[in-house]
């Protein structure tokens, strides 16, 4: 029987195999994915959180978590995705320079996906001019850019320059999000849109493409 506990105790183990294994049999039990997501994965993550935070684990530990938890995501990734084929916009994507943080960003391609617009996932640590070529290169829309530290938000306002310097910011809409990112920053460093989750980032972006 599967049992969303357990697939968050598996996951601050770092049991991705497990989680794996318990996330599919969510699935074929009914539940949705967006409950195994929130409930399961997310919850797990959140107590990994403020365990790290709390120096009761630390970076191996987390690091295992995450690897269980973008396990996870795999399997639970096609039924988060609606289902929609025909391509409506480009996106690039990556997590800035400095910063390997990449489970939202990961969570973020999938909504992406799943609204039928397609991603270039440029991973993490990624240069702002690494942004503004492959923008070029795939003539895209958008630019959505990922941070998790404080010490990395900075360089959003780096991605917004190169931009400027290529001579494209007037063609590519600039998204921003991560943990530590607000609407004021956003402002603050002249990008375009900031949302707080997946979610918001995925309906946004459709707007920007339709
Ligand atoms: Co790091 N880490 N970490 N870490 N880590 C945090 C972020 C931290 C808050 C932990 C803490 O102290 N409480 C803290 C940052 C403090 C700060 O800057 N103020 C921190 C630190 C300090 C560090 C190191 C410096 C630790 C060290 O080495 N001493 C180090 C830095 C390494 C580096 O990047 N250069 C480090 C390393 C790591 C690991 C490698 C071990 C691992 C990352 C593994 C991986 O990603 N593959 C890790 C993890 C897992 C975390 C925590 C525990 C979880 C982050 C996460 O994945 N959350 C985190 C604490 C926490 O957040 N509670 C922490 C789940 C994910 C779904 O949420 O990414 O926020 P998130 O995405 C959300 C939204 O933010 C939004 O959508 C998602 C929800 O739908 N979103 C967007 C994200 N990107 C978006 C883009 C958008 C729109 C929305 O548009 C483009």
């Amino acid at each position: 029987m599967a049992d969303l506990e357990q697939i968050s105790e598996m996951m601050q183990k770092g049991k991705a195999k497990e989680v794996k294994e318990l996330c599919q049999e969510a699935l074929d039990a009914g539940i949705s994915a967006q409950t195994i997501l929130d409930d399961a994965l997310l919850a797990a993550m959140n107590i990994v959180g403020i365990k790290f935070k709390n120096n009761q684990v630390f970076v191996p530990e987390v690091l295992i978590a995450a690897r269980a938890m973008n396990a996870g995501l795999e399997i639970l990734k096609s039924e988060l995705e609606a289902g929609e084929s025909e391509v409506k916009g480009k996106v690039v994507l990556g997590t800035v320079k400095g910063d390997l943080h990449d489970i939202g960003k990961n969570l973020v391609k999938i909504m992406l996906e799943g609204k039928g617009l397609e991603v270039i996932d440029l991973g993490t640590d990624v240069s702002p001019e690494q942004y503004v070529e492959a923008a070029k290169t795939n003539n895209a829309n958008i630019i959505a850019v990922s941070a998790l530290l404080t010490t990395t938000m900075t360089q959003m306002e780096n991605v917004v320059k190169a931009a400027e310097d290529a001579g494209i910011r007037d063609k590519i809409t600039i998204m921003i999000g991560g943990a530590p990112v607000t609407q004021s920053f956003c402002d603050s460093i002249g990008a375009d849109i900031y949302t707080p989750d997946a979610s918001t980032a995925a309906d946004k972006a459709m707007e920007v493409c339709l």
